[in-house]
Formats: C-alpha cells, sequence, structure tokens
C-alpha cells in the first residue's frame, strides 16, 4: 500500500512540477487550490550582499552616472560609434559589473514574491553587437539574479562578421562564464528566427529575451516570474530604463505606459489606466509589448507555435507575438518592479542584408494573419503594402484557426480600447486651413517662408493663393497642431518668454509646445495651455506669441477656411 501511496504523491508532484507547482492547466482562468500553505509562502528575494557590494563601486559609468572619453580615448571614438549606433568607446571603459541606481518604486523594495518560482532560461539574439555591450547584458543577468532560478542564458550569434563573435566568444564564456553558452548561426536568420533558435535549445520552464545591449537591475526576475508561476498563459514585460548613447547614463524613460502602436505600426504608449496608478508596484495590463525584453513560459510560448518563422530581419514579430497572446487565450502585463536598461542606439549600423522591404513584408504578414478589416488601415497609409507579396501564410492561419484565437475587433474593443482616441484609424479633418490672415494690418499674412526643421516663421504680404513665391498654406490638424501644408513640421513654442518666436519642428501630435487652438468668436490662435495668443508687428515683420488682449487688433487673425461641424 505504502509503495502505491509514494508512486501516486511521485506522479501528482511531477504533474504539478510541469505546471512549475502553482499552474492549474485545465482551467487557467480559475486560480488553483494552494496545494499546501507552503505552496503560497512569499520570500524576500533581495540579495543585500550584492546591494551593498555594488553601493560601495565608484569609477566610470559607476551607479550608473554620465561618462566621457578624454580628448586622447576620443581616437576610437567615430569608428565605433559609426558601426554601433552608440558610444562603444565609452563602453569599453565601463566595468562589466558596473552598478546602476535602483530607481524603482519604493514600494518595490519591500516587496516579497512566492518562493516557488520556475527556472530561467534568457536568451539573447545578436548580430554583430559590441563586444563590452555584449557581455555586460549577460554579466548584469547573472549578477542579479537569483542563481537557483537562472539555469543559463543562450548568446544566439546572428552570423556576425565581427572575428570576436565566434571562437574568441566561446572561449571567454566557457574560461569565464559558465552558465553562458553561444549558438552560431550558419546564415544571417534575422532577430526572429534567432529567437527561435535559442527558444529551440532552452531547458528553462520560462524563457526571457533580452536585446544584446541590456542591464537588468535589482531583483528583477521574481517580478517577472511570479504572474507566470500563477498562471502560464501569461507573459510580463520588465519595464524598459533608458541607457544614453553617448553618456551611458541610466535612466527612467517614463514612469509607466501601456504599449500600443499607430497604424504605421509605430510603436506609441498609451496611459496607464486610474486603476493601474493606485497599484505603483503591481502589475498592469498592456495591450502590446516593445519587443525585446519579456518573459513568457515555454510551454505558452510554443501552444502559440513560437514566432512566425516567416518574419525576416527585424520588425513587426512584437506586434505578432502580441496579437497572439491576447487573441489566444493569454495576457500581457508590464511589471513595475523589474526593470531593465536598454541602449536605444542613435540609428541602426547595419545595412540592409539586401532583402528589400523586409519590415513592410513583415507588417504585411502580421495584418493578414491577425488584424482581420483592421488591416486596411495599415494599408490606407502604405498603399504599397498591398502589392507586396507575404509569403506562404497558411500555417499561421491555421494556426489561428486551431487556437480559436478571438477577432482582432475584440482585441481593439476590450484590450487597447483607448488606442482609437489617440491614434482614429480613420483621421478625422482638419479644423481649419488654408490663409492665415491679419486683422490689424491689411494685407499681411503668416509666411513660413519655405523654412525648415528649427527655423523661425514669419509673416509677409498676403498672397492670395496665386504667388508661388509665397509659403501660407497651413492647417488646424485633429491633433491641434498647425501644419505647414505638404510637411510634417508644426508650429512650435518652446520659449516662455514674452514675445516668444515660433519655430518649425517635426510634429509629434502630444501637444505640449505644438498645442494650438483658433477661437473663431475672437479670431484668436491660442497656444499652449497656458493660453498666449499669436501676434505680430508688421514693422519688424515679426510673429510671436504674447499675453492675450481683447483689445488688440493685430492678435485677430482670419483663418481661410473653418470646419464648423
Ligand atoms: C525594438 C526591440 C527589439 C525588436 C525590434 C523590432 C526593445 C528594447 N527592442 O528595436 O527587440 O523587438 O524593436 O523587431 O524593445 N538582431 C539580430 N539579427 C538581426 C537584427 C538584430 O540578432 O538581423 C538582434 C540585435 O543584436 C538585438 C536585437 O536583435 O539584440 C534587437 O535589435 P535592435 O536592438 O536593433 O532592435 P531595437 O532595440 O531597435
Ligand atoms: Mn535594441
Amino acid at each position: 500500500l505504502s509503495a502505491v501511496t509514494v508512486i501516486i504523491t511521485v506522479l501528482v508532484y511531477r504533474m504539478v512540477d510541469n505546471n512549475f507547482g502553482l499552474v492549474n492547466s485545465v482551467d487557467n482562468n480559475i486560480l488553483p487550490h494552494p496545494k499546501s500553505l507552503t505552496d503560497n509562502e512569499k520570500i524576500d528575494w533581495h540579495d543585500y550582499k550584492a546591494i551593498e557590494k555594488d553601493s560601495k563601486r565608484v569609477g566610470t559609468g559607476e551607479q550608473g552616472a554620465a561618462a566621457y572619453l578624454t580628448s586622447l580615448e576620443r581616437a576610437n571614438y567615430e569608428k565605433l560609434f559609426r558601426v554601433n549606433g552608440f558610444n562603444a568607446a565609452l563602453s569599453d571603459k565601463i566595468a562589466l559589473d558596473r552598478a546602476i541606481p535602483d530607481i524603482r518604486h519604493k514600494s518595490c523594495k519591500t516587496k516579497k514574491y512566492l518562493k516557488k518560482l520556475p527556472s530561467v532560461s534568457v536568451i539573447v539574439p545578436f548580430h554583430n553587437e559590441h563586444w563590452t555591450t555584449l557581455l555586460r547584458t549577460a554579466v548584469s543577468v547573472i549578477n542579479r539574479s537569483p542563481a537557483e532560478l537562472l539555469k543559463e542564458i543562450i548568446l544566439v550569434d546572428d552570423f556576425s562578421s565581427k572575428e570576436f563573435s565566434k571562437k574568441p566568444l566561446d572561449d571567454y564564456l566557457a574560461t569565464n562564464l559558465p552558465k553562458v553558452r553561444a549558438i552560431h548561426l550558419p546564415e544571417r536568420s534575422g532577430l526572429i528566427r534567432a529567437r527561435l533558435a535559442g527558444a529551440k535549445a532552452a531547458t528553462g520552464e520560462v524563457l526571457i529575451f533580452l536585446d544584446s545591449h541590456t542591464e537588468c537591475n535589482v531583483n528583477w526576475l521574481p517580478p517577472l516570474l511570479e504572474p507566470i508561476a500563477q498562471d502560464y498563459k501569461v507573459c510580463v514585460c520588465p519595464f524598459i530604463d533608458v541607457i544614453a548613447f553617448e553618456t551611458f547614463e541610466y535612466r527612467a524613460q517614463d514612469e509607466g505606459a501601456r504599449g500600443a502602436f499607430d497604424w504605421e505600426f509605430f510603436y506609441k504608449r498609451l496611459p496607464l489606466l486610474p486603476e493601474d496608478l493606485k497599484h505603483p508596484a503591481e502589475p498592469f495590463k498592456s495591450p502590446v509589448m516593445a519587443g525585446g525584453l519579456f518573459a513568457i513560459s515555454s510551454k505558452f510560448f510554443w501552444e502559440l507555435g513560437g514566432y512566425d518563422e516567416g518574419l525576416d530581419i527585424w520588425g513587426g514579430e512584437q506586434y505578432e507575438l502580441s496579437f497572439k497572446i491576447w487573441q489566444c487565450g493569454g495576457e500581457m502585463y508590464d511589471a513595475p518592479c523589474s526593470r531593465v536598461g536598454h541602449i536605444y542606439r542613435k540609428y541602426a549600423p547595419f545595412p540592409n542584408p539586401g532583402k528589400g522591404d523586409f519590415v513592410g513584408r513583415n507588417y504585411k504578414r502580421v495584418a493578414e494573419v491577425w488584424m482581420d478589416e483592421y488591416a486596411q488601415y495599415l494599408y490606407m497609409r502604405r498603399p504599397h503594402y498591398k502589392m507586396l507579396d507575404p509569403g506562404d501564410i497558411t500555417k499561421q492561419k491555421a494556426l489561428r484557426e486551431r487556437l480559436h484565437c478571438k477577432p482582432f475587433k475584440w482585441f481593439m474593443t476590450e484590450i487597447a480600447f483607448d488606442l482609437p482616441l489617440k491614434y482614429p484609424p480613420i483621421e478625422p479633418g482638419d479644423f481649419g486651413f488654408g490663409e492665415i490672415r491679419n486683422l490689424g494690418v491689411p494685407e499681411i499674412c503668416v509666411d513660413a517662408g519655405f523654412k525648415e526643421r528649427d527655423q523661425v516663421v514669419g509673416i509677409a504680404d498676403c498672397a492670395k493663393g496665386t504667388d508661388i513665391k509665397a509659403d501660407q498654406n497651413f492647417s488646424l490638424t485633429w491633433h491641434k497642431d498647425i501644419r505647414v501644408k505638404g510637411k510634417t513640421l508644426c508650429f512650435d513654442v518652446s520659449d516662455a518668454n514674452d514675445k516668444a518666436d515660433i519655430t518649425l519642428y517635426p510634429c509629434h501630435g502630444q501637444e505640449g509646445n505644438q498645442y494650438w487652438r483658433y477661437d473663431i468668436e475672437k479670431q484668436w490662435f491660442l497656444h499652449g495651455g497656458n493660453p498666449r495668443c499669436l501676434d505680430c508687428e508688421p514693422g519688424a515683420k515679426k510673429l510671436f506669441v504674447t499675453t492675450c488682449d481683447e483689445t488688440s487688433k493685430t492678435q485677430k487673425w482670419r483663418f481661410e477656411n473653418v470646419n464648423l461641424t
């Protein structure tokens, strides 16, 4: 009898183990009954010895401070900057195990997490990554992860041409970083298939993907793992901090936001919801991930078919996986207590490997498989996508069918419900457009003078739409900015002093310095939240904003066409 009990117990434990101890694989929407009290036990995972040691470090770039090269050291600067898109010469001066500031919300510092957490494989694809930024990524993972949770780090070399990427790297890892190994792909495969190769080789219960120029911060791992331990169909992203490409200074990008996109598929961010703000240390739902840094159970990743293998080189995979997760029964969260720094490069230094518009093809694959009728909004802005051949997508469509994934409309209404307010699929018409004519002085109009970025806008004689030497056609768009017709340059005022200039600057659509309104009754163009009025001095040929004055005649402007609806 007791032998039978032992066998059953072993079986039960094995089954439970495969689900990370806590997951009920039959119905993941119902939290499992705790096996025993100890399963829900939470502990303080902080490594106080390491924190103490880090706090004492001094030197170049230590504690995440901005660092600089001396004039002698700048010899290498240009060359290394050009091939990396960041200050790689400076990286070489900074310790691989430098300390970075713990900028988590204060309530993260006392937060406890489940004692029983799944094991982890960290996967880092890289193509021609610089030696020290690549190794710093690995070292920060090792030094800031509990050893018992970290199974391995797999660096997937996507056919790099820098010679140290092969044998010197393997040798270095074998001698210095035994938990880290490299896989060398025999041809350029792109970051998506590189991640897939890493995921196939991984043995951990949870896969964590990182870019090859990142630094993990204090106690980054438990906040990523706990939600997955509770439900294997949850994907968790850390907060992505900024490592400045020039100085390697470490700082927050903001206080958190929900991931989104616009209809050209640029990654965008939506504000947190009121309930998210109430619990600053708790994970909150995010519609899409930034792409590079996230944790997902290996089980769920492969249930979702991993990534679409047809996605080439770079781009689109963040949307594919995010849509798939949400539409096919999973959830995605951002965990504020997990922070990882990332070098946002100044520019991508890799030449196109002769593959044409691979980003366009990737986007089209994602749109065709996952976005249903919403795909048209992408094609409206990029009409040439209609002609692009996305290749064979039958496998992806079959997967969507087999997993009974929900329609994109569900994703848009339930998860990304506030996205269309900020990024409307169909852009509303302009509030007004045409000539902006002064009512205080006859025949004076606003004139952009064919100026470019960072140049000041002025006034000129009104051209009445005929003079090709005039640049007097403007629109007040639904973004509440004033655009020069035919350009994506906006009227921008950054000076708080009186009679501040109006400068042309690329439109950002975020109001602020580019926020304008037209008051039809007063005939004022109002700038900013603390409004000032558009005004001019015809003698000095100057256009500016100043305190609004009901008695001023030069503050009155007639806008040629105003949309009254
Ligand atoms: C962002 C993501 C990135 C990825 C990308 C869209 C973050 C912080 N970064 O752009 O992870 O989702 O959007 O695809 O969210 N790589 C290869 N082979 C290649 C090209 C790149 O292995 O052919 C590696 C590269 O070394 C790096 C990673 O892929 O480790 C991401 O590339 P990136 O850093 O150029 O992308 P990024 O951060 O601009
Ligand atoms: Mn990156």
